[in-house]
């Protein structure tokens, strides 16, 4: 894998810890930040040592979206194929955190703009510190939300509050970001990392074959029927009944025990 500064990377008791790291830029897209995150989450869906993953930033944000240092109009030459940039950098690794089948944390420690507060909401469970803020700033430089982000506060939010936050680029509190089912919860400033971190190791020391299937069986439900829906949770307890995990936990259960989980 790709060593990079840009994206700091530790495993520890399962929990890939992954920290945005060009703080004075609020760890704002390079393309070399967007290979190493991408790389990272790549190791993170091979490697069965890593059972989840935390993403954070360092520094006062979590991450301010496109560094438009790369994109300065005054720098003269054609204008960029902004297409082109989604479909090569950040589509991909939107597409590596939704179909990772093991949870993933966002600690949001802080400002989330753009891209950066898009790539926050397609993680699994997401904490953000109170003092964080979630900011939809597209409209502020004449783009559209990108990163998943229509589509997410479009299903989760519906469309009058997906709208509003998209066309004023207005901030959203963390406390209304939880009020509103956007993020799991906003924790004071202090707590944010000890409790994500606590969070992401209980979930790595869970049954994370069967968190991974919980994962592919939430996200289908907005494209399945109720029909289609109870067929695909069939097959997927049949798998996840086959799983050691399950004969531990029901086998842990019986002798009032702590259930030792290994992921199979
Ligand atoms: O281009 C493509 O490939 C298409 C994809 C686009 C995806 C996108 O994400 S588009 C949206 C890009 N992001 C933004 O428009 C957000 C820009 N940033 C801001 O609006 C503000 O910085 C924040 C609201 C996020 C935070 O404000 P504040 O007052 O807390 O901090 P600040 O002073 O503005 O920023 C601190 C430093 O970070 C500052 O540098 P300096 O002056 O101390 O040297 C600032 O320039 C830098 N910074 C913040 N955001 C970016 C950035 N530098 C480059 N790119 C940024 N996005």
């Amino acid at each position: 894998m790709t060593a990079s500064e840009t994206v700091l990377a530790s495993l520890e008791a399962g929990v890939l810890r992954l920290t945005l790291n060009r703080p004075d830029k609020l760890n704002s897209f390079n393309e070399e930040m967007h290979l190493a995150l991408r790389a990272q989450i790549a190791f993170a869906h091979g490697s069965p040592e890593v059972r989840a993953v935390l993403l954070t930033g360092a520094g006062r944000g979590f991450c301010a979206g496109q560094d438009l240092g790369d994109r300065d109009p005054r720098k003269g030459g054609a204008a960029p194929d902004l297409g082109h940039t989604l479909e090569t950098f950040y589509n991909p690794t939107l597409r590596l955190i939704r179909s990772l089948e093991k949870p993933i944390v966002c600690a949001v420690n802080g400002v989330a703009a753009g891209a950066g507060a898009n790539i926050a909401l397609a993680c699994d469970i997401v904490l953000a510190a109170q003092s964080a803020k979630f900011i939809q700033a597209f409209a502020k430089i004449g783009l559209v939300p990108d990163a998943g982000g229509s589509w997410s506060l479009a299903r989760i939010l519906g469309e009058p509050r997906a709208k509003a936050l998209a066309m004023t680029a207005e901030p959203l509190s963390a406390e209304k970001a939880a009020d509103w089912g956007l993020i799991w919860k906003a924790v004071a400033d202090e707590a944010l990392m000890s409790e994500a971190e606590a969070l992401a190791r209980s979930l790595a020391a869970g049954p994370t074959l069967g968190l991974g299937l919980t994962k592919r069986l939430i996200q289908a439900a907005a494209q399945n029927s109720l029909d289609e829906h109870l067929d695909m949770e069939r097959d997927l307890q049949r798998e996840a009944g086959r799983s050691a995990d399950y004969a531990e936990g029901v086998t842990a259960f019986l002798e009032k025990r702590k259930p030792e989980f290994k992921g199979k």
